[in-house]
């Protein structure tokens, strides 16, 4: 199986009528690449694109562009979600946000989609979510688990709060937390006081089903 060429994918990355990305997606499923496979490729594009946002990448690029492969993502998400494999059944409930201040969420739909495509049920609170929404959906909804995302560093305290709201109201060990995103690390998990953290989609489907007693 030929790999993708990292310079088309940043072409169609960067597309800004959106036209291509379709034709990449179906191309790759006709090759037998799974959907994570595949968002996995075009996540090496969006690095490069980062390394670049940021001076270090060869090509500078600019907020447009990360505006543009955004959009392109999104839409490779939507052309994907149906081609996840189903597997499981009634395995849980879990509410889902990205973190005060962030409004990425790429990586959280990705994962929402893979969750619910191994049995979970999910609410999906969006982006910019304050820890007093979190705690809230918490204490109406009862769900087993409450992921946490964030992509920018300065973001990342945000994080603490939400669990140190979840303390204050008494709800938090009704709940397993489990946090992921670019800007997060294991290490960083831990400090907070997260029951998992999930390096991609896959670790942390593996980590909710052991919340939830279910082994892969
Ligand atoms: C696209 C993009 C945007 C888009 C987002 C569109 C959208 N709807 O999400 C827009 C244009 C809005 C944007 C804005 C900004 N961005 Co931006 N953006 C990116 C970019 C290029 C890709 C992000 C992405 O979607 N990646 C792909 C997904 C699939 O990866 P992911 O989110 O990490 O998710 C995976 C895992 O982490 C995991 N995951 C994610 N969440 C969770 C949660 C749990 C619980 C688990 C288990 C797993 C998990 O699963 C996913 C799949 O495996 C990144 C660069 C990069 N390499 O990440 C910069 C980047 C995140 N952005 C950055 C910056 C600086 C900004 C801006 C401040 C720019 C500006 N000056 O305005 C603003 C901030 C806006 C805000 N307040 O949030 C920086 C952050 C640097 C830092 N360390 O803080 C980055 C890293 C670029 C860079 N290298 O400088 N951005």
């Amino acid at each position: 199986m030929e790999t993708a060429d990292p310079k088309e994918i940043l072409s169609i990355l960067l597309d800004f009528k959106g036209e291509r990305v379709k034709e990449f997606c179906e191309r790759r499923i006709r090759d037998r690449i799974t959907p994570h496979g595949i968002f996995a490729e075009l996540s090496a594009g969006l690095d490069e694109i980062g390394r670049g946002f940021e001076g270090k990448g060869g090509t500078r690029y600019f907020t447009s562009d990360l505006i543009v492969s955004g959009r392109n993502m999104k839409r490779a998400l939507a052309i994907l979600r149906p081609h996840f494999p189903k597997g499981g059944k009634g395995r849980g409930l879990v509410i889902l946000g990205t973190v005060k201040g962030d409004v990425h969420d790429i990586g959280k739909m990705i994962f929402s989609v893979t969750l619910e495509s191994n049995g979970f049920s999910c609410i999906d609170l969006g982006v910019d979510v304050d820890r007093a929404i979190f705690a809230g959906s918490v204490a109406s909804q009862r769900p087993d688990i409450l992921s946490l995302s964030a992509l920018l560093s300065s973001t990342l305290p945000a994080m603490g709060e939400v669990i140190e709201e979840l303390k204050r109201r008494g709800l938090r060990e009704d709940v397993k937390v489990i946090v992921g995103g670019h800007a997060v690390t294991e290490e960083f998990a831990r400090e907070i006081g997260a029951d998992a953290y999930g390096r991609d989609a896959i670790d942390g489907l593996k980590k909710c089903l052991a919340f939830v007693g279910a082994g892969t």
